[in-house]
């Protein structure tokens, strides 16, 4: 395989990690835990790993090593997000620190390489080719959920077959519930099988008072914001478009702020504010039209909109009327695919209530007909497919022309959109994704060694300096509540929604206004791997404001 000059160097690049893994590790334990809420409910799930304590650990004298090898599966679990390879490769340094003899599995395709017992060795030859590099490629990821007890026996049987004792589990808030699941099963049946999860996802909504963020979010928003500030220089150049730029994030708008944070964008759409002040699509339209139609006022013809992508469904109304179409299409899916496509419109306006029926009505056609698509394995609506980037310029456009005929407005108008998602899902992670990923996966070795199951790996306190970041583990029961999914109440790990009381927001709520009108873009660039620690090892914005309340070079 040939190589870029930059894989060849980043190779060889050593992951700093927290001073507490470096030598022999001591584990240190806390008080027991509760849930976040529905704790009675919570413990009654989960008997046998709930209440456990916080784990930590800290470096202490001799010999780190133990008497028998340990053999480690690992699964790679849903969406891409840079790092994956570091954490297994965290993993693999970490049995083999226990033991040269340890062995470590990867799982082809995500859990259903589990369940059809599709694997393959991680011998040290194939961990160096992928250290430091981005994509999940070395085993390849998949989004089948591993729920069922038949899923959970037939995984054991291969589990067995390789004397793995411990299983960890890489993913974003469902894979870790479902490890958290699986750990409880193979706990009450004593099947001597561990399981440890990994936070992992771009979209950052998986971290909580003990989780700081998910691996992956700092490179993917790094790379968006680097073209981002592309593409407002160029703006800034050309001074004759608008922008629309719709970034990554199934639900929350983590992406999307940080990315503001970081470029100073006209407009970015908060999906949280706009669930929370019940705004409809018409308020939006209205906003951005206000925003451009003041730009115009001072000659100024362009500029830039971030967009998150999960926005359509925090709007209420939308809400709605995609809740209904979910359920309808879950029930009426055969007939629907019958319907030829020039009379799915009228079909689906004709079978909703008369309040979803208009709003759907009311839609373009494109985003009439991507609302109808396949559902993902969940039955929801694939988001990432919705152009609403395109429903939002198009809407504008209208709203702008109808003010220039009531003589409210008189620039000129011409938007192009964009999609930033796959684009940063496999880059080459940053300094601050490659030591942490490789931490979180060391970690997970740690915590096999000492016999934890139902935990999630963590590392804290890393807007510091990687030396005193702190390694340890989370019971994943601490952070689940009960939540109605597919109309029964479920366990699952709390999804971590943008904080409109949250450092990262006020910050960016007291500086948008100055952002829109003005032009005050900040233009990233690329990746910094060598040089200063300043411009090479600083985590994300979101991080640094919710830590220390201030973003390090302001
Ligand atoms: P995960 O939550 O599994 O990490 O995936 C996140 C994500 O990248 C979202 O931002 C996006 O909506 C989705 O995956 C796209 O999924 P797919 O890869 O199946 O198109």
């Amino acid at each position: 395989m040939t190589k870029s000059a930059l894989q060849v160097a980043r190779a060889s690049y050593i992951p700093k990690v927290p001073a507490g893994l470096k030598g022999n590790v001591k584990i240190e334990e806390g008080a027991a835990t509760e849930s976040v809420r529905d704790q009675k409910e919570i413990k009654e799930l989960f008997p046998n790993t709930y209440g456990m304590p916080i784990v930590k650990f800290t470096e202490t004298a001799g010999n780190p090593g133990m008497d028998k090898p340990i053999n480690v599966g690992v699964i790679l679990s849903g969406g891409q997000a840079p790092g994956g390879h570091n954490v297994i490769a965290g993993i693999y340094d970490g049995v083999k620190r226990l033991h040269p003899d340890g062995k470590l599995y990867g799982f082809i395709l995500g859990p259903s390489g589990l369940i059809n017992h599709e694997y393959k060795e991680l011998t040290g030859d194939i961990i160096d080719e992928y250290r430091n590099t981005g994509g999940f490629d070395i085993i390849g990821s998949g989004r089948t959920k591993l729920e069922t007890q038949e899923q959970f026996d037939k995984g054991l049987e291969i589990l067995k077959k390789l004397d793995i004792k411990a299983l960890v589990i890489i993913g974003g808030d469902d894979s870790n519930t479902n490890a958290c699941v699986l750990a409880e099963y193979y706990a009450k049946i004593n099947a001597g099988v561990q399981v440890i999860g990994c936070p992992k996802t771009i979209d950052g909504d998986l971290k909580n008072e003990q989780i700081e963020t998910s691996f992956g979010f700092d490179t993917a928003c790094k790379v968006y914001s680097e073209l981002i500030g592309n593409i407002q220089r160029d703006c800034n150049s050309a001074r004759k478009y608008w922008h629309f730029i719709k970034v990554m994030g199934r639900s929350a708008s983590h992406i999307a702020l940080e990315c503001a944070l970081q470029t100073h964008p006209n407009i970015c759409i908060v999906s949280e504010e706009v669930a929370e002040k019940e705004q409809s699509l018409d308020d939006i339209i209205e906003y951005i039209a206000g925003v451009i139609s003041k730009r115009a006022e001072k000659g100024l013809n362009f500029g830039t909109v971030i967009i998150p992508e999960g926005l359509i469904e925090f709007i209420p109304a939308m809400k709605k009327l995609i809740s209904e179409l979910n359920d309808f299409l879950a029930h009426n899916q055969e007939e629907f695919d019958l319907v030829r496509r020039s009379g799915k419109r009228d079909y689906i306006i004709s079978k909703l209530s008369p309040e979803n029926s208009s709003i759907y009505a009311s839609l373009p056609e494109t985003v009439a007909r991507q609302l109808t698509l396949d559902r993902d394995p969940h039955g929801n609506v694939q988001v990432s497919l919705i152009e609403t980037e395109k429903l939002l310029a198009e809407m504008v456009k209208n709203k702008l022309d109808q003010w220039k005929k009531e003589g409210k407005y008189n620039g000129k108008f011409a938007s192009i959109t964009h999609f930033f998602g796959y684009e940063g899902r496999c880059a080459a992670p940053s300094n601050y994704d490659a030591d942490y990923c490789y931490s979180l996966g060391f970690t997970a070795s740690m915590l096999i060694a000492a016999g934890k199951t139902g935990y999630m790996s963590s590392v804290r306190n890393t807007t510091r300096p990687a030396a005193e970041w702190i390694a340890g583990g989370i019971p994943i029961t601490m952070m689940m509540n009960m939540e109605r999914r597919h109309g029964e109440m479920k366990p699952v790990i709390q999804k971590a929604l943008v904080e409109l009381n949250g450092a990262p927001f006020r910050y960016f709520e007291s500086q948008r206004e100055k952002w829109s009108i003005e032009t005050d873009y900040v233009y990233p660039g690329p990746i910094q791997y060598f040089g200063p620690t300043e411009v090479c090892d600083q985590p994300s914005n979101t991080l640094q404001l919710e830590q220390n309340g201030t973003i390090g070079l302001d």
